[in-house]
């Protein structure tokens, strides 16, 4: 079969509020800026981007099993949900795409309830305290291990 040119893109509980709170730790871009980022930094690469963002573990645990079927990646902020759930690490890790996890804040320059990330070590790519931006630059990255430019 072969690599559908296509990221699933996640994003985790509460990031639905990017944009109105809280700008000094999260900046001033929306969810919907953040989509569109990750859309053209895909773009570039010929890949395209299919977005979800849910406040429900369910519904994020469906996307991730979906993507299975036609998604070559999955790019992930998975909100306070990386520092909680092992049922959100366990999906990751039985679909068995290559993952890149994404942080707006440094999250290891926060409270020390946030220095663990359940799903990092089924990571292959670590992006963290880079803003908005770092969306881009996961992906990025995360292509180049798809397509065997980076090991991953
Ligand atoms: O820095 C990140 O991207 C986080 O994943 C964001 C999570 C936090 O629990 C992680 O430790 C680090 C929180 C997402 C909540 O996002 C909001 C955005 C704007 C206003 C309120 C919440």
């Amino acid at each position: 079969m072969t690599t559908p040119h296509r990221l699933l893109l996640v994003n985790g509980p509460n990031l639905n509020l990017l944009g109105t709170r809280e700008p000094e730790i999260y900046g001033s871009a929306t969810l919907h800026d953040v989509e569109a980022l990750a859309a053209d930094a895909a773009a570039a690469h010929g890949f395209e981007v299919r977005a979800v963002q849910s406040n429900h573990e369910g519904v994020l645990l469906d996307a991730i099993h979906e993507a299975r079927r036609d998604c070559a990646g999955i790019v992930i902020n998975p909100g306070g949900l990386t520092h909680t759930s092992v049922v959100l690490r366990d999906a990751l890790a039985g679909v068995a795409l290559p993952v890149a996890e994404v942080h707006i804040s440094d999250v290891k320059a926060r409270e020390p309830f946030r220095h663990h990330s359940y799903v990092a070590d089924v990571a292959v790519v670590h992006v963290s305290g880079e803003g908005v931006a770092g969306y881009a630059a996961a992906i990025d990255r995360l292509i180049a291990v798809i397509t065997g430019q980076a090991e991953g």
